[in-house]
């Protein structure tokens, strides 16, 4: 046998470099469901079963056209429950030339990776990922040199390079790279938000989800109702779902939250994106597409297109531009234990228990929601950096440690001193109210800062203000804060302070 060539669960495309130049004749894939991948971290039972079931529907298609492949199903008793022990089997069984595969998303399996062609004794080719637009070499010459990293400029970059959304002379569509000034609407419930995509179970899918109940009883989260697509033909059906319904408003109410909607016009495509089931830079040609044709506006597509090609590709050069050390980065120098209610949606903060029930039930929550209900709360209650960001790679469908990790310790927890946010984006419960309805619900009084019933986000907010004052008081763009921080009347202050630490000391009850 010439090739034996390992498909990750991630890596679910046939455009992936690992099949390059493959040949059925010669070749022979392998695929494995095993228990190291399955349980590194506590996986949300429906991440399992889209992967699981992803993977079976891949394998079969794989198989359709003329591929062999050896696939092990996932058992607790399996022999080789790690991906090195099964393609230690497998060499055993085939004895290939060599073992070809695509570089992996996660510090902890490459560094496994690097020394499989030893422990294996056998040659392995590991090929460069190239469904990202920057590879990890282009990324670190664009960061040579300079002081300061900001997405804008990279993004700007990417958008040179593809062409998407750019003018014939090389000027971006409509004059400005950027319209997010136009993204902050509050949304009251019009239009009406679509809902997601939803995908009925077939058999394949019914049997992962038992399987997944019966082997992963502790893991987070529910696998009722599960709809996601797990085959290319039903990831294409929620791309066109997203563009013809949601698009149009993605811009407007990016920034929105609502106590009656889980989803609102957001694309809900990253759990497809990331595993392979659509094609990052496609899916953004399919946005400009309907721009082109009068079916979006500008700001949406502009915004979209800026998360894709901008966010997800700048988060993951910064990842593997400073891995291994990033993730040990705690720069607030926090030392809090995560609360148990992240795990439990059990709190009287409204927003915090809609939007952690929200990802319990869906492996979803939407940006907003990440950021400045579960992320800002983290960071204004100095949480440490490593709990919370395990808890963010544990609960989403979408998360994998390239991506989940700089979002979390960078942009939410600005624990890196500040790559993905030149300050931190932390903010009052007024930040809450302003952009949804939660506070309506809620048993706290956002107008309060002290009391009983007072926001907690409001005391908890001046405290990180005041107790950063070293790290963030020099920082221009915190400047206004301060000055009206250090405007309060001393009594109003000690207030504010005193019930800061009362909420610090009773965050579990909180
Ligand atoms: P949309 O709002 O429709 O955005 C479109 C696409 O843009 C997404 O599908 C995604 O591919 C991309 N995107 C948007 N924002 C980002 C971003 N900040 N970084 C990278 N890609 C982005 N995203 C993940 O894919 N996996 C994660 O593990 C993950 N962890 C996060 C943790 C925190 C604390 C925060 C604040 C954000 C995280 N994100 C993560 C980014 C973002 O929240 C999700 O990509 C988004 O919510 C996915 O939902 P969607 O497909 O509906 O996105
Ligand atoms: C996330 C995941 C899970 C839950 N299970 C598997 C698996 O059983 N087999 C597999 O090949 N991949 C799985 N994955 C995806 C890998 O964890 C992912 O490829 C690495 O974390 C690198 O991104
Ligand atoms: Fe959240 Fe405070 Fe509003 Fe309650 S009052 S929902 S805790 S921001």
């Amino acid at each position: 046998m010439r090739h034996l060539i390992l498909i990750l669960g991630d890596q679910l495309t046939t455009g992936i470099s690992a099949l390059a130049d493959a040949d059925p004749a010669q070749d022979r894939i392998v695929m494995a469901e095993v228990h190291n991948e399955a349980s590194y971290t506590n996986h949300h039972r429906k991440k399992l079963v889209l992967l699981f079931s992803a993977m079976r529907h891949f394998a079969a298609a794989l198989e359709d056209v003329g591929w062999t492949v050896d696939y092990q199903r996932y058992h607790p008793d399996n022999p080789n429950q790690s991906l090195e022990a099964v393609l230690d089997r497998t060499i055993r069984e085939n004895a290939p030339e060599r073992v070809v595969v695509t570089e992996c998303g996660e510090w902890r399996l490459h560094e496994q990776m690097m020394g499989w062609a030893d422990r294996l004794s056998c040659p392995v080719d590991i090929r460069e990922d190239t469904r990202f637009l920057a590879s990890k070499s282009e990324f670190a010459a664009w960061a040579k040199d300079r002081k300061q990293l900001r997405m804008e400029f990279f993004y700007r970059e990417m958008r040179r390079k593809t062409g998407l959304l750019m003018t014939d002379d090389g000027q971006p569509e409509g004059g400005q790279w950027n319209f997010d000034a136009d993204n902050r609407r509050k949304w009251k419930g019009a239009p009406p938000a679509p809902g997601p995509f939803r995908v009925t179970p077939d058999a394949m899918t019914r049997d992962v989800i038992e399987s997944v109940n019966e082997f992963f009883p502790d893991h987070f989260g529910t696998t009722d109702d599960f709809h996601f697509a797990v085959t290319h033909q039903d990831a294409q059906g929620a791309l066109e779902h997203f563009l013809d319904f949601a698009l149009p408003c993605f811009g407007d109410y990016q920034d929105a939250m609502s106590d009656d909607e889980d989803w609102l016009f957001h694309s809900v495509l990253s759990p497809y994106i990331n595993c392979g089931l659509l094609d990052p830079l496609a899916v953004c040609q399919a946005a400009v597409d309907r721009y082109h044709d009068g079916m979006a506006p500008l700001n949406a597509v502009e915004g979209f297109v800026r998360q894709i090609i901008g966010w997800r590709e700048f988060v993951r050069g910064i990842y593997w531009l400073h891995m291994p050390a990033y993730a040990e980065e705690n720069r607030l120098g926090n030392t809090r234990a995560l609360p148990w209610f992240y795990w439990t949606g059990d709190t009287d903060m409204h927003c915090m228990h809609r939007a952690i029930d929200a990802t319990r039930r869906n492996g979803y929550a939407h940006h907003i929601q990440r950021l400045m209900v579960t992320g800002n709360f983290a960071l204004l209650a100095g949480v440490t950096p490593a709990e919370i960001c395990d808890w963010y790679l544990a609960v989403y469908a979408d998360a994998y440690d390239w991506v989940e990790l700089p979002n979390t310790l960078g942009m939410v927890m600005h624990a890196d001193g500040g790559y993905l946010g030149s300050k931190p984006y932390a903010a009052s419960g007024k930040y809450i109210q302003r952009m949804s309805d939660y506070c309506k619900h809620c048993r706290y009084d956002v107008k309060q800062s002290f009391g009983e019933n007072a926001c907690p986000f409001n005391a908890l907010y001046w405290h990180f203000v005041d107790r950063h004052r070293d790290q963030f008081g020099s920082n221009h763009r915190m400047g206004m804060i301060y000055r009206n921080w250090d405007r309060q009347p001393t009594e109003r202050r000690d207030a504010i302070i005193a019930r800061g630490e009362y909420l610090l000391s009773q965050l579990e009850t909180l």
